[in-house]
C-alpha cells in the first residue's frame, strides 16, 4: 500500500503536520532520554549495583551520583516517567501522521534507502518498546521472562541510534515543513477552511484527499488534551499535596489512611516476609569494618545523637514522597564502627528473600549530615511496613537502596 492507494486520506496529512510533531519530540524526547540514562548512574554502576553490570562497550561516564540538591533523583526520575507518559499521545500522533512511509514496498531501492529504512525500524521500534516496557514496569507488571531493566536499558541504546540517524536525515526537511504553514494561520482556521497540502516528495500528503472531519487546530487541540491529561494522572506522584488524589497512574495507590506513617509503601513487611521475631526485642544492628564488629540493641541507638532531616523517598518508578525522618547519623555509626574516613558501606536487610535486600552507598552518601539511619518518621515510630526497627534514608538516592529492616552495615575503609 502506498499513498497514492485509497487508504490514509486524510487532508491533514503532509510536511506540517509531521514537522509539527517532529519539533515537539526533539525538543523533549532527549530530556527523557537522559534523565533515564542517569537514573542508572545513580544506581551506582561503578559499585555493580547498576541494571544491567555489564553492558558492554555501551558504557556510561559514571561518577558518584551526588547528594544535593536532595530532591535530584526525585526531579531527574519523576521528569523521566512523568515526560515519557505525557509524550505517548504526541508519539502515537506522530506515527499517525507517517503511517503511509512506514509500508513502503519495496523497503529500499539503494544502499542509502536501505540505512534510512533500518534507522526508522530502530526508531519506531525503540519508542515503541520503551513505551511498553516503561508503562508495564511503573504498573507493576513484570510480564516479560527478561530483566525489565536490561530490556529498557538496550532498549534505550536502539532507540538512540536511530534517533540521531533520524535527526541527521530529516532536520532539514522538518525546517522546510514548518515553513510550509503559517502556525498562527493554522491556529485560526477552522474545519470547513482546512485544506490538503500539495503532494510532497515524501509521499506524506495523500494524492486523493477525503473532505476534513477536524481542523488541524482540533487535531493539535487533541494531542495536546491528551498530553495534558498524561500530566494530570502522573504528575500528583512528584509533586504531591492535593494533586496526587489525581495521580490516577500512581501505582502504590493514592493514600494509605491517617498518621505519620501514612505514605507509599513499595513493599509491606508482610510481602517481604518480615516477622515479629526479625524485628522484635531480639533485632541487634551489627557493624562491621572496624577491629571487632559492634553490636548494637535499639536502645542503644536511641541513646545516641539523634538528627532530624526532611527528606524524598523517590522510586523509579517515578513516584516520590518527602518526609521527616530521625535517626543517627551514618557517619556517626561509621566513626562508632572505628572507620571514620569509609569508602563504601554495604547494608543488608534482616530480609531475605526479595530482590532488594542489601544495597551499597558511596562515600557522599555516608558522609552527608543528612544521610540517616531512621528510627522514626515524622514524630512517631517507623511502622514495620516502612522498616522499622531502622531504615536508610540518603538524600538524593534511589528509593530502592534506601534499605528497610536493616540488619548489619559493613563499612570499608579507604
Ligand atoms: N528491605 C527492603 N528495603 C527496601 C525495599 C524492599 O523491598 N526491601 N524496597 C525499596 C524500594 S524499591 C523503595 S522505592 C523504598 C520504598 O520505601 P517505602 O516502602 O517506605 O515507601 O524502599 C526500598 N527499601
Ligand atoms: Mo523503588
Amino acid at each position: 500500500m502506498g499513498p497514492d492507494k485509497p487508504r490514509w486520506r486524510s487532508p491533514l496529512r503532509g510536511v506540517w503536520l509531521t514537522s509539527v510533531l517532529g519539533a515537539v519530540l526533539l525538543a523533549t524526547l532527549p530530556i527523557v532520554t537522559l534523565t533515564g540514562l542517569l537514573s542508572y548512574i545513580a544506581y551506582g554502576p561503578r559499585l555493580g549495583q547498576a541494571i544491567p553490570a555489564d553492558v558492554g562497550w555501551l558504557k556510561l561516564p559514571t561518577f558518584d551520583w551526588p547528594t544535593d540538591p536532595a530532591w535530584l533523583y526525585q526531579s531527574t526520575q519523576g521528569l523521566h516517567v512523568g515526560l515519557g507518559l505525557v509524550l505517548i499521545p504526541v508519539v502515537l500522533a506522530k506515527l499517525w501522521s507517517v503511517i503511509p512511509k512506514l509500508f513502503i514496498w519495496p523497503p529500499a531501492t539503494s544502499p542509502a534507502q536501505l540505512l534510512e529504512r533500518l534507522s526508522l525500524l530502530m526508531l519506531v521500534g525503540g519508542v515503541l518498546f520503551e513505551i511498553v516496557t516503561g508503562v508495564l514496569n511503573i504498573q507493576y507488571d513484570y510480564l516479560f521472562g527478561f530483566s525489565f531493566y536490561t530490556a529498557h536499558y538496550f532498549g534505550a541504546w536502539v532507540f538512540i541510534a536511530g534517533f540521531v540517524v533520524h535527526i541527521a536525515l530529516k532536520i532539514p526537511r522538518m525546517r522546510a515543513g514548518l515553513r510550509s504553514m503559517s502556525l498562527r494561520e493554522v491556529l485560526r482556521t477552522d474545519r470547513r477552511g482546512t485544506r490538503p497540502q500539495a503532494p510532497d516528495a515524501d509521499g506524506l500528503a495523500p494524492a486523493d484527499p477525503d473532505p476534513p472531519t477536524i481542523s488541524r487546530r482540533g487535531a493539535l487541540a487533541l494531542v495536546g488534551g491528551g498530553a495534558l491529561l498524561m500530566a494530570v494522572l502522573t504528575a500528583g506522584q512528584t509533586i504531591g499535596g492535593f494533586t496526587r488524589q489525581a495521580a490516577l497512574l500512581l501505582p502504590r495507590g493514592r493514600s494509605y489512611g491517617d498518621g505519620p506513617n501514612a505514605f507509599q509503601i513499595n513493599r509491606t513487611a508482610r510481602a517481604a516476609g518480615i516477622t515479629a521475631a526479625d524485628t522484635g526485642a531480639a533485632w541487634r544492628l551489627t557493624l562491621r569494618g572496624g577491629p571487632r564488629p559492634l553490636v548494637l540493641s535499639r536502645a542503644a541507638l536511641e541513646a545516641l545523637p539523634q538528627h532530624t532531616a526532611r527528606l524524598p523517598i523517590a522510586c523509579v518508578e517515578g513516584w516520590s514522597t518527602a518526609q521527616t525522618w530521625s535517626g543517627v547519623r551514618l557517619r556517626d555509626l561509621a566513626a562508632l564502627a572505628g572507620v571514620p574516613a569509609p569508602a563504601s558501606a554495604l547494608v543488608s536487610s534482616v530480609e531475605r528473600r526479595g530482590a532488594f535486600t542489601r544495597a551499597r552507598l558511596q562515600a557522599n552518601q555516608i558522609r552527608h549530615p543528612d544521610s540517616l539511619l531512621a528510627l522514626r518518621v515524622n514524630g512517631a515510630e517507623l511502622s514495620l511496613d516502612h522498616g522499622h526497627p531502622a531504615r536508610v534514608i540518603v538524600p538524593a538516592l534511589p528509593g530502592v537502596h534506601n534499605t528497610k529492616w536493616v540488619a548489619t552495615i559493613d563499612f570499608e575503609g579507604r
